[in-house]
């Protein structure tokens, strides 16, 4: 099944929480999993839709792959969308799945020094503009993972990271502080596959729409 050889829709998602609550608006659509995703190695998987198969990919590398047409749609989170730009596709669907905020957090009761602040997150051009926009200059130290750790050990003085419950945030002596947006997850569809493919995309975003909580 090579991209010469398929015609149909190619569908880049990513394992977790948004697959988890992709595949029963998937399911209404008509487009189901042949085997379980999660247990699998495998990286492409056609489903009962003889006319879609899904990719699953790095939450963050999901707008790449659509933007370059090597998806023809996918669901990111809002904060992928913020932080890795979102130019050369349609936002088309909020979805309202997998839902949380961008945040930043502290040490519990700590108080932040008078200097110039560093932020310790994976969301460097979200939290550069976040402090940019209330006149702070920031320093950003680059990070992919666990967040939560940073702060604890002296690397930064704050982080930015999504939140959901804030369970993460506390069982590590963090706390909340200012909200930065609100995030859902989007369809979004490259913009030729709209134009080239719109029956077949827009009968599975009729069904989605009417899915939407
Ligand atoms: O894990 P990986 O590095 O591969 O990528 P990822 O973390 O981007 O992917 P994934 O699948 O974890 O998240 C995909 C998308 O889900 C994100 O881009 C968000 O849009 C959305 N989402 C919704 C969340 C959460 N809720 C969430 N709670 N993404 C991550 N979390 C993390 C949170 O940072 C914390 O560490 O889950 C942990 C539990 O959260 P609390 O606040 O409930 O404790
Ligand atoms: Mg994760």
């Amino acid at each position: 099944m090579t991209n010469e050889t398929f015609n149909g829709l190619t569908l880049a998602l990513s394992k977790g929480r948004i697959l988890k609550q992709t595949m029963p608006m998937l399911a209404k659509a008509g487009i189901e999993m042949l085997e379980d995703v999660e247990q699998s190695r495998k990286l492409i998987f056609s489903t009962t839709h003889p006319d879609v198969r899904v990719l699953i990919l790095r939450a963050s590398d999901v707008p790449t792959y659509v933007e370059h047409g090597a998806a023809d749609f996918g669901v990111a989170g809002k904060d992928v969308l913020l932080e890795y730009g979102s130019e050369n596709l349609y936002e088309l669907l909020d979805l309202k799945i997998a839902q949380c905020r961008l945040m930043t957090a502290g040490v519990a009761g700590s108080v932040l020094p008078n200097r110039r602040l560093r932020i310790a997150t994976k969301y460097a051009n979200v939290a550069r503009e976040f402090f940019a926009s209330r006149g702070e200059q920031v320093d950003i130290i680059k990070l992919y993972g666990s967040m939560e750790l940073a702060p604890l050990v002296g690397l930064g003085d704050l982080i930015v990271d999504v939140v959901d419950t804030g369970n993460t945030l506390r069982a590590n002596g963090l706390e909340p502080l200012d909200e930065i947006c609100q995030v859902s997850s989007r369809l979004i569809v490259n913009p030729v596959s709209y134009k080239r493919k719109f029956a077949l995309l827009e009968t599975i975003l009729t069904s989605f729409k009417q899915s939407i909580k």
